[in-house]
């Protein structure tokens, strides 16, 4: 045990995979701001909108119905707990770009959620293969208060940036900050390079 924190110390892998000024829980700590949202499945979309050619409205059954991929990663939240080993289950956000093929002025993205929470990432970062739409966590749908049905996970970044209950994606030719952002997080978010706060 580390004496003056009280918790374990890491392994030499742990180290490798754990950012620095985070330590590790085994637990998942739910965190949001508000109340978590009642979803009706049957009046539920997901649209994308913007700069796109071919702009997108999905009901849940036409969102279940493509094709699907796993992701395995590890989750950094900015209040500093970090959690490894997490299985998604989901819809790749390259999947959902290539029906709607953004257009050469699409640079940014915002997510928007149920009661009007957002979260701002480049189009590029969205691009990576571990970003999911993701619906299914270890073989189960979400729990409600982890963003059932769907929430955006972005592992790259601090958690803070993976959406709960995600309703939309808005590409920009600008940024625009999302919820935590307009509050003074940072614009980016990167856990290895400790982006927490903006100066
Ligand atoms: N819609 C929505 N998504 C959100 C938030 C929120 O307040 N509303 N909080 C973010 C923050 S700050 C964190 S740390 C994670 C927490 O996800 P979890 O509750 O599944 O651990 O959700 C993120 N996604
Ligand atoms: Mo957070």
């Amino acid at each position: 045990m580390d004496r003056l924190l009280g918790r374990p110390r890491l392994t030499d892998e742990q180290k490798r995979r754990v950012p620095p000024g985070q330590y590790l829980t085994a637990k998942w700590p739910v965190l949001h701001y508000g109340s978590v949202p009642r979803t009706d499945l049957s009046s539920w979309d997901f649209r994308v909108w913007g700069e796109v050619e071919q702009p997108l409205d999905l009901t849940w059954e036409q969102f279940r119905a493509l094709p699907r991929t796993t992701v395995h990663c590890d989750i950094h939240c900015v209040t500093r707990w970090s959690k490894l080993d997490v299985d998604f289950e989901g819809v790749s956000v390259r999947t959902i770009l290539d029906l709607v093929r953004p257009k050469p002025s699409a640079r940014f993205a915002l997510a928007h959620c149920e009661q009007g929470y957002t979260a701002n990432l480049p189009l590029e970062a969205l691009r990576d293969d571990d970003v999911l739409l993701a619906d299914t966590y270890g073989g189960e749908p979400l729990e409600p208060d982890h963003g059932y049905p769907l929430r955006l996970m972005v592992p790259k970044r601090y958690f803070w940036k993976s959406a709960k209950w995600i309703r939309g994606l808005q590409l920009l030719d600008h940024d625009v900050p999302g919820f935590w952002e307009r509050y003074g997080y940072h614009n980016e978010g990167d856990p290895w390079q400790e982006q927490r706060f903006a100066e």
